[in-house]
């Protein structure tokens, strides 16, 4: 015989840090609906900062979209998790729209409203008037989040929670990019301009993949350092690049500057594809060059994130190297050192009860 858990019905109170009219962040108590039938309330035990936080930061709004926690509560028609698992989580889809259903869920009919959109599908939020929440479907910089099953991916229990919570976007990214959309192959090619987080995965999958050249390019010298003992084969600081007119298989833009994206069209092969991870350039293409915008990877979080962890488990992605840990309190000092470049990956964490 099942035993039944009461569900709880009315709103919790959480811990958001929540953006100010100053682009300051402050912690505030606010209340939370209870979770909807497809809704999973998950108590957040780590969320890292990705550069796409800060571009939405505006009074009111509650970000964060690489959390990680473990399931307190799920509505009645959720089917694959319970209370007490522990998940990562990554970006929000339908799971219904023709896209979903041919397993591209970056390619949701719904993605910007459901991510960006600051609301559920309905319009409806489970957040009070005047708070910006649902943000990439878990406004994770809290103690606790609303999902659902689309944007979480079930991990293990003696994995440790904040080392996983950034795989969920910027590594994700990366890594994807690398292995899903470009498959870069053995004796390839490639530049990857811009060694943060993004970059950094970038350059850890060619190495997997058995890139011949690994091509970093940055103005901080100590990512630099970095990227070649993760598997770049040379360094190129911004500003002292040499010429690579027309050498290379694939270009991936992660810094979304227009001088870089240029030099990155030039470095490609006929027929090299650039990848551009954000928005850049605008130049026409005078050669037979495909540049491709792409979004998390073309991930599949449930399958891709499980991938990242066991290739870190082997040895062959150590992302663990970027990550810096900050308290959840020390959010607006995290953002600074994001902000400036001192860390590659900051990932808040709240104190654990023992
Ligand atoms: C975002 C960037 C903008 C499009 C959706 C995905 N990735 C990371 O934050
Ligand atoms: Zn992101």
């Amino acid at each position: 015989m099942s035993v039944q858990h009461p569900q709880r019905t009315h709103p919790r109170v959480i811990r958001a840090a929540v953006a100010c009219s100053d682009h300051q962040l402050k912690f505030e108590k606010i209340s939370l609906a209870a979770p909807r039938r497809n809704e999973v309330g998950v108590r957040i035990v780590a969320c890292g900062i990705c550069h796409t936080d800060l571009g939405f930061i505006s009074p009111g709004a509650v970000l964060g979209h690489e959390g990680a926690g473990i399931v307190d509560q799920v509505g009645s028609a959720v089917k694959n998790v319970k209370p007490g698992d522990h998940v990562a989580l990554s970006f929000q889809s339908c799971g219904q729209c023709d896209a979903c259903s041919a397993h591209r869920p970056v390619d949701c009919e719904h993605f910007s409203t459901l991510n960006f959109g600051f609301s559920r599908l309905d319009g409806s939020s489970a957040y009070p008037q005047g708070i910006d929440g649902h943000f990439f479907g878990q406004s994770s910089f809290a103690s606790y989040a609303l999902v659902t099953e689309q944007n979480l991916v079930k991990v293990d229990k003696s994995l440790p929670l904040a080392t996983l919570a950034p795989l969920g976007c910027g590594l994700q990214t990366g890594a994807g990019t690398v292995m899903n959309t470009l498959k870069v192959k053995q004796g390839d090619r490639l530049l990857v301009i811009g060694t943060g987080a993004v970059g950094m995965a970038a350059v850890m999958a060619a190495k997997i993949a058995g890139a011949k050249e690994i091509i970093a390019l940055d103005q901080h010298q100590h990512r630099l350092d970095l990227a070649q003992e993760l598997g770049a084969t040379e360094a190129l600081k911004t500003g002292r690049e040499r010429n690579l007119q027309g050498q290379l298989d694939y270009v991936i833009d992660t810094a979304g500057v227009s001088s870089l994206d240029k030099l990155g069209q030039d470095a490609l092969k006929d027929g090299g594809v650039m990848v551009r991870l954000t928005g850049a350039g605008g130049a026409t293409l005078p050669r037979r060059r495909k540049i491709l915008s792409v979004i998390q990877g073309d991930s599949v979080a449930q399958e891709f994130i499980p991938k990242m962890i066991s290739l870190w488990q082997s040895g062959s992605f150590p992302f663990d190297r970027l990550l810096h840990f900050y308290d959840f309190e020390e959010i607006n000092q995290a953002i600074e050192d994001t902000r400036s470049g001192k860390v590659i990956k900051a990932v808040l964490c709240w104190p654990q009860a023992s």
